[in-house]
């Protein structure tokens, strides 16, 4: 398992990638309906890739390869099936000692069902039945607050829209969603910066780019259509300058499976033209650095024969803050920023040169950024470096969160938070006739913490696998497991199901694959990407059952079940949406005429306030933020290892156990150790460790038996899969501010397995 020398390493892409897509499309039974499904992803007539969020060229139909998009696909379009007789062969107990990928492998749920806690099975239920039961349960709540609603970033705009409406409806803002462990570090930091939330660029910036910034970001796995505008990038020219601890493949070269020259041996493009391997959690000072090198040189009148190095009529007009930033970089030492970022100060110059020779600069970011105690004061500085040059609503140049869910940012439109604002609760209650709770609703982290006090009783989860999904995974169990009553609304078998409340069900749904047929016919969503495109997708696959609900209706049938008197009229919503679109259109900015631009092929754009030079803050400027830097308290023996994702998964969705580009294979329990840290613990490559961390209480977690590989990571730093590492993550660590659990900032200490 050991790494591969550079020049023998193959691209990320290439002949490995269609090799694995044509593998799980055998696995999943579907070799030859797969094809005409994949060509329907991300066209015009066609749906949505239940896969990331980075958008698709506008107006084409070209076919953009994407193996993780054929995996996900592929599992969700499946011929397999999870059926009443499978659980009356397996009880509760028996699943949940099977592994994440061993339940998701069996197939697609078919019939609803409830959990029996006589015979520990659960057993199939009519939908009748079931809605009953479970809007009598929300009905004898003593008040709204007692039920949480979560929400995982799938959902189309459609069932969010629907499904915020009625959780406003019944009365609580308890609204918690994925989100909450991802990009909420990005809403909050750009929200105060520049008075939106969303990412400035849309897909065309990065074809007039001259330089790109990528931060904690992997796109060769968890992005990979993003590879192909980088590689266009790249290949004009444009500099792709990377900060990761560790060096991802995808980054470093790409080869085009469409490009027969870079299916030739030795064949791909390579990405990152610069590559600073920082260490963990380093961001916030290697950008100061950054800046700081820039002011330096704009105080002494350029640098080189680059005598324009800030932007001072930009900053003038457009930003607030600029003498406390300037103050505060000039007063910084670099020994601490090279301390705190693990890079030296000639490479944060090499760096800032490159930014300052570019007129036009994008940075794009992810969860190696977000899911820190520092996550939001870091992005803002990346905010920070965009604005000293004026790279800001001006075409190839902003700033680029990069989504997750492929409707994650399209939920957050339609409501799905648990802090709405004001003004978007009037508009509900004027256009429902409703009265929405005002107070600040439960965020993921709260729910958890709500259900082990025992103060949130019902769970209920529009998607996703919140048991696995978020930390402290014992303690977040034993909340789940006290609820009266949990249910999920799903597509696949995943822990949260086994993980189940004293009344459980399973509330099967039809996927984005497949055909959607209501009273009025053949039905469409809406998704809108990371970059602020809203789209329509419809399925063409047959319902994986007869059984399925489509989630609009589920919702529907929820609000009809559980409140008592409503003047909505739930099932016309269901039976036809675009009568929900029609709602949409009223109640949300931006979305006028809904209807007629979906019919549009590509859809069309929301717009962005900042993009436009427009500043929607409070001080009616772009903000500039000073932050200090923040010191590393560990001890020697600890170090700090980041949760990541592997090639071979999609979340807690394992499809299986490789990770092609990071050289491991058939196994996840795996850490990466840097070989000095190895030898100073006496530890070699192969032995297994026990991974233990301590909170601020003392109180110690551990994650049992993972398999030493020795990697190219910065000291004092380690990496590991999730959600096998989730156990490790203190409920209560979490970004300051957004409140995103600190997934890739986990102090642990190694102790040997026993054996
Ligand atoms: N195939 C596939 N696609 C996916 C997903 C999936 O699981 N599988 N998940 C989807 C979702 S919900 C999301 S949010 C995205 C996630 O997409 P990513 O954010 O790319 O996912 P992670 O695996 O968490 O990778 C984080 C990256 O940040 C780096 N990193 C960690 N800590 C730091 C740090 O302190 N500083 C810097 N500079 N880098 C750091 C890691 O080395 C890694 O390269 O992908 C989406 N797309
Ligand atoms: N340690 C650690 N923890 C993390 C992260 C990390 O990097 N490290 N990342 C965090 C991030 S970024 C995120 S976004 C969360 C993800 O958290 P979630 O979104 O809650 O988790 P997923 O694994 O994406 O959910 C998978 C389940 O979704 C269901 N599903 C799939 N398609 C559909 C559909 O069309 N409709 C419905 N109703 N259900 C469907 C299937 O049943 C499947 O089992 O995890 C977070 N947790
Ligand atoms: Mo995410």
């Amino acid at each position: 398992m050991s790494q591969k020398s550079e020049k023998s390493k193959p691209a990320a892409g290439g002949w490995g990638s269609v090799k694995a897509t044509a593998e799980q499309l055998v696995q999943q039974g579907i070799p030859a309906k797969g094809a005409a499904t994949l060509l329907n992803a991300n066209q015009p007539e066609g749906f949505d890739c239940p896969g990331c969020a980075w958008p698709d060229p506008k107006h084409t139909s070209s076919f953009e390869f994407c193996e993780n998009g054929v995996k996900a696909v592929a599992w969700e379009a499946t011929s397999r099936r999870v059926t009443p007789e499978f659980f009356a062969k397996h009880t509760v107990s028996e699943l949940r000692q099977k592994t994440d990928h061993f339940l998701e492998s069996q197939g697609r749920l078919t019939h609803p069902m409830r959990y029996n806690p006589e015979t520990d099975h659960y057993e199939p239920v009519t939908w009748d039945r079931l809605f009953d039961e479970i809007g009598a349960a929300l009905r004898a709540l003593g008040t709204p607050d007692q039920a949480a609603f979560y929400t995982s970033g799938r959902t189309s705009n459609e069932a969010a829209f629907l499904y915020q409406l009625f959780v406003r409806a019944f009365g609580t803002n308890n609204l918690p969603d994925c989100s909450n462990m991802c990009h909420e570090s990005s809403g909050l930091a750009l929200k105060e910066t520049l008075g939106t939330g969303k990412g400035t660029v849309t897909l065309d910036d990065f074809d007039e780019a001259d330089a790109i910034f990528i931060f904690g970001q992997n796109p060769g796995t968890n992005h990979p259509r993003m590879l192909t505008s980088l590689r266009k990038a790249a290949k004009r020219g444009a500099r792709i300058v990377t900060f990761n601890p560790i060096r991802e493949r995808g980054l470093e070269k790409f080869a085009n499976p469409k490009d027969p020259r870079d299916m030739m041996p030795g064949g791909g493009t390579t990405i990152s033209s610069h590559y600073f391997q920082l260490r963990i959690g380093g961001d916030l000072a290697a950008l100061k650095g950054l800046m700081k090198a820039m002011i330096e040189w704009d105080d002494a009148g350029g640098h080189g024969a680059n005598a324009y190095i800030l932007d001072h009529d930009f900053i003038r007009d457009h930003t607030d803050g600029f003498a406390a930033l300037a103050y505060d970089l000039r007063n910084t030492d670099w020994a601490q920023i090279e301390r705190a970022s693990g890079l030296s100060e000639e490479q944060l110059r090499e760096a800032a040169s490159v930014y300052c020779d570019a007129s036009r600069v994008i940075c794009t970011w992810a969860m190696g950024l977000t899911q820190h105690t520092h996550a939001v004061a870091t992005i803002q500085q990346i905010t920070n470096l965009l604005l000293l040059r004026g790279n800001m609503g001006k075409p190839g140049a902003g700033a680029c969160p990069v989504r997750g869910h492929s409707n994650v940012q399209g939920d957050r439109t339609m409501g799905i938070t648990e802090k709405p604002d004001q003004e978007f609760l009037n508009r509900l209650a004027q256009n429902f006739d409703l009265m929405p709770p005002r107070t600040e609703g439960l965020d993921t982290v709260g729910t958890i913490e709500a259900m082990a006090r025992g103060d949130v009783k019902i769970f209920f989860a529009m998607g996703g696998n919140f048991a696995a999904a978020t930390p402290d995974t014992a303690y977040t169990e034993e909340a789940l497991s006290k609820c009266r009553l949990t249910a999920h609304v799903s597509t696949k078998l995943n822990r949260s199901h086994l993980v189940h409340g004293e009344k459980a069900y399973i509330l099967p749904c039809l996927g984005r694959t497949e055909l959607d047929v209501q009273a009025a016919g053949a039905q469409a969503v809406t998704v809108e990407d990371s970059m602020s495109m809203v789209h329509a997708s419809s399925g063409s696959n047959p319902p994986a059952s007869e059984h399925l609900l489509s989630e609009p209706m589920i919702v529907a049938r929820l609000a009809l079940a559980s409140l008592e008197k409503s003047t909505i009229d739930w099932l016309d919503f269901a039976n036809n949406y675009d009568r929900i679109r029609d709602r949409i259109a009223d109640t949300i900015e931006g979305f006028a005429a809904f209807n007629q631009r979906i019919r549009e092929p590509g859809g069309f754009y929301l717009g962005n306030s900042a993009g436009a030079r427009e500043w929607k803050t409070a001080t009616g400027k772009a903000n500039f933020v000073t932050a200090p830097i923040p010191e590393s308290r560990l001890s020697q023996d600890t170090l700090t290892l980041m949760t990541v994702r592997a090639h071979d998964q999609y979340n807690t969705t394992v499809y299986g156990l490789n990770d092609r580009y990071r050289g491991v294979f058939g196994q996840r329990r795996v850490i990466f150790l840097n070989k000095k840290d190895m030898t100073a613990r006496g530890l070699s490559e192969g032995q297994w460790v026990d991974l233990h961390s301590t909170d601020q209480k003392g109180q110690t977690r551990q994650a049992k038996r993972f398999k030493i590989v020795p990697y190219d990571i910065p000291e004092g730093c380690a990496a590991a899969y999730f959600p096998e590492t989730n156990g490790l993550v203190p409920v209560d660590s979490y970004a300051i501010g957004s409140r995103t659990p600190t997934s890739k900032n986990i102090p642990v200490t190694l102790l040997l397995s026993e054996t």
